[in-house]
């Protein structure tokens, strides 16, 4: 059984997130989302709200695992015999940070990190600039998923 996993904070999950993922899932039998834990960063969402969130939008691939986790990223793979950690890389900016990533989790667990190229419809989406844009009542329903966009609206009334 071949199994990746696709990590991330996903405060909230964007169709960017949703294009890697889904691209994952025809490579691999399994793909795990981790929703990886940081308490130092407060999020607009919590880790409940993130998972119900991601479950309802892969719900239709059917070899999703969606699971929160605290901790290295390399224990969640250790743990679950996962060899792989499938990101998409958006711009020459992420390169730097995630190759440092890489780096580190394969000279930690021998774990490998392959790295997809963004949909170009998505090379400039993260979360936080969705954030920022729904905080100021800009429309992001082409950025993120119908329920994303229902949960945003509930959390940011005043937009
Ligand atoms: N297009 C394509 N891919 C995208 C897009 C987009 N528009 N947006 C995001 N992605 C992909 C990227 O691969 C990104 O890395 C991933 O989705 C997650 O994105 P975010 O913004 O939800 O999450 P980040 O960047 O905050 O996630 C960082 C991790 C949580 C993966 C990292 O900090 C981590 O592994 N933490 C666990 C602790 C650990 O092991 N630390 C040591 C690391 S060496």
């Amino acid at each position: 059984m071949r199994r990746a996993v696709c990590p991330g904070s996903f405060d909230p999950i964007t169709n960017g997130h949703l294009d890697i993922i889904s691209r994952a899932s025809k490579l691999y039998d399994v793909v795990h989302v981790a929703v990886m834990i940081n308490k130092s960063k407060q999020g607009l969402f919590s880790v409940d709200e993130r998972l119900a969130l991601i479950e309802e939008c892969t719900s239709g691939y059917g070899n999703v695992v969606i699971e929160a986790f605290h901790g290295l990223l390399v224990d969640y793979c250790k743990q679950r015999d996962i060899p792989a950690i499938v990101k998409g890389l958006r711009a020459v900016s992420d390169f730097d940070y995630e190759l440092q990533m890489a780096q580190m989790n394969h000279g930690l667990s021998g774990v490998e990190t392959l790295f997809v190229p963004t949909n170009p419809t998505y090379s400039f989406l993260s979360s936080s600039l969705v954030k920022e844009v729904a905080t100021w009542g800009g429309d992001v329903s082409h950025l993120v998923p119908g329920p994303v966009v229902r949960m945003l609206t509930e959390k940011l009334p005043g937009r």
